[in-house]
């Protein structure tokens, strides 16, 4: 408001006209004033999650149960954040550590302090080709398909009712530049395997939303991004159960924020699926940090299906890249610029959420979008 006022009573254009049109002009300036304050006032969100609220929007991130003892941690979960994803306890080899023997005692620790205190919960992840129990080790061919699948329906059914969406599968494509599926001991069970996976996990969990989920598919020019959108694509066309895409979002100085973010969410978007960003964070601090986190909230707040954003820990000192200082949080659990960013960004307001429930099987009607063939590489670091 100081601002508005200083600017337009300053100039020397406002200086050298009437003094009605100044007295008029400083009057009209200060009713635009007080209405945005008035505006910013009754709509303002003052924690991630509530401004994320006011969108039809979550905001959420990923907690270690190891840490809930951590009054300081536990302070700005409860305050900030409306949305939890487990980062490892709900993975295969926390899950089921012997065959057919399974063990909840942790994500279900998470799933009770979520409900607690009127959070949701992301389920990460029913299958990926790391964090695997060791017996899995020996299995190959129909015998890994059965024990996968057993693993989709056995967790699914247990955590059936309470959790928002599953990573049912993640992070099953390649790094290279051939948008192809990576090799793992789970693509060699059958080129089918992940939507055997996402039919179990429908038939286990109906009411969850079941997402596909990998990182280096933020730039839509990637080859990456483009073999998981026409598995998207395929999916949708065959009546294959799947919900949503979630985007990791893992940005360094290798793999940066890419220019046409907003340009991928809206092209899978456009499939019917919903879309989520799910791992959130990017390296770096100060302002350039923070101008990179507003982008990717304004770009989710753009897309209607862009249903929420999770970031990958609290404080930068909770990140499994804790030396790049990748969070909204320090390490002393204090708000950062980029936090200040993504609030300010969450407030500005975006596109509302459909009004109605979306699809979840119709396939597209018409041609995909055509892009710019990739023509680079992502980079072959794993996150
Ligand atoms: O943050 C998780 C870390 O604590 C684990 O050691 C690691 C094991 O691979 O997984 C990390 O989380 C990953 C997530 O489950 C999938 N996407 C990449 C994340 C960062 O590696």
């Amino acid at each position: 408001m100081d601002k508005v006022l200083a600017r337009g009573s300053g100039s020397a254009a406002a200086r050298s006209r009437p003094r009605t049109a100044v007295v008029a002009m400083v009057a009209g300036a200060a009713v635009v004033a007080a209405t945005i304050a008035v505006a910013t006032s009754a709509s303002a969100g003052t924690t991630l999650g509530a401004s994320a609220a006011e969108q039809g929007r979550y905001f959420g991130t990923a907690v270690a149960v190891n840490k809930l003892s951590d009054s300081t941690y536990v302070g700005i979960l409860n305050r900030e954040f409306n949305m939890v994803t487990a980062e490892n306890e709900m993975k295969w080899d926390a899950t089921e550590p012997s065959r057919n023997q399974f063990n909840y005692t942790n994500g279900d620790r998470l799933v009770a302090h979520a409900q607690a205190n009127g959070m949701r919960v992301r389920g990460h992840a029913l299958l990926w080709h790391q964090q695997q129990p060791g017996w899995t080790g020996s299995l190959s061919g129909s015998a890994l398909r059965e024990a996968m699948l057993n693993h989709v329906t056995q967790v699914a059914t247990h955590y059936r009712g309470k959790i928002y969406s599953w990573d049912v599968v993640n992070e099953a494509f390649d790094d290279g530049n051939n948008g192809a599926r990576r090799n793992s001991n789970l693509q060699q069970t059958g080129g089918d395997w992940i939507e055997a996976a996402f039919r179990a996990a429908r038939a286990a969990d109906p009411g969850a939303k079941l997402c596909y989920n990998d990182y280096n598919t933020d730039n839509w020019s990637w080859a990456k991004t483009q073999g998981v959108y026409n598995m998207v694509r395929d999916f949708k066309s065959r009546g294959v159960p799947i919900d949503c895409v979630g985007f990791q979002s893992h940005f360094n100085s290798g793999s940066p924020y890419p220019s046409n973010y907003r340009t991928t969410l809206q092209n899978f978007a456009a499939l019917g699926v919903d879309v989520q960003i799910t791992e959130l964070d990017i390296e770096g601090s100060g302002s350039s940090q923070a101008t990179s986190y507003g982008n990717v909230t304004r770009d989710c707040l753009a897309v209607a299906r862009c249903n929420g954003i999770t970031v990958w820990g609290i404080r930068d000192t909770d990140s499994w890249r804790a030396s790049g200082t990748p969070l909204l949080f320090d390490g002393s659990g204090n708000k950062k610029q980029a936090y200040t960013a993504v609030l300010n960004a969450l407030n500005e307001g975006g596109t509302p959420p459909p009004t109605t429930a979306p699809p979840t099987s119709t396939p597209p009607t018409s041609a995909p979008p055509t892009s710019t063939p990739p023509t680079s590489e992502p980079p072959t670091t794993p996150p």
